[in-house]
């Protein structure tokens, strides 16, 4: 059984990440080509994964995360960006409450200066806090869930995008619309 993780981690990496280094150019909403992403598979995995592999690795992975997307003969990461790729989506409305796991030892830094995208092109936002928490547990141990409004965000002139069903975007989060643990323990 070929170690679909494996090529999943490959393709964040040609697709989220560093698409330049292996001659992938990315459109503005991250589309290439399939076969150009298939050839690279084939030249770094010789004879280890067959097309169909890359199809369902494409598909949904083990732990349930849509991240890549095959629309016709392109393919592309639904989200996940380093901050060097400009991808562009349409904005939504997004509901009245989103939730970022973060770490306890950030939280100073995001009460001051809000929720930031560090090394990827947005923040990523969960629909549920059970999720959010697992987010943040790929960090620490010490896993922190903050509400964001996102609701009065938007209509606040913050753009979301909603690339995937699990996960909401936006640039960034000012701390006048985070909830923190303290603010939630009073309401
Ligand atoms: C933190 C996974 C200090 C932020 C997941 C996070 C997600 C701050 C870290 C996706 C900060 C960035 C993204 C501030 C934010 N000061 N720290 N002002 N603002 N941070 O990995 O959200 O498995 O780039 O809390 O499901 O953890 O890859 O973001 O801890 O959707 O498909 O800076 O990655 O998807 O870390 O995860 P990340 P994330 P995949």
């Amino acid at each position: 059984m070929p170690n679909l993780t494996k090529l999943s981690k490959f393709l964040s990496l040609l697709l989220r990440h560093r698409a330049a280094d292996f001659d992938i150019t990315l459109d503005s909403e991250g589309f290439t080509d399939t076969d150009a992403v298939w050839e690279q598979v084939q030249k770094h995995y010789p004879g280890v994964y067959t097309y169909k592999d890359l199809l369902q690795a494409a598909e949904e992975g083990a732990d349930g995360k849509k991240r890549y997307e095959i629309v016709g003969r392109r393919i592309r990461a639904r989200y996940g960006h380093s901050a060097v790729q400009t991808i562009t989506y349409p904005p939504v409305t997004p509901p009245e409450y989103l939730y970022h796991g973060t770490t306890r030892e950030a939280l100073d830094s995001i009460r001051e200066q809000g929720l930031i995208s560090q090394n990827r092109q947005f923040v990523h936002l969960s629909l549920d806090p059970d999720w959010a928490q697992s987010v943040g547990a790929r960090h620490s141990k010490n896993t922190v869930v903050l509400r964001v409004r996102a609701l009065e965000a938007h209509l606040a002139g913050h753009a979301f995008h909603h690339p995937e069903p699990k996960h909401y975007l936006a640039l960034s989060i000012p701390p006048a619309f985070i909830d923190f643990p303290e603010t939630l323990r009073g309401s």
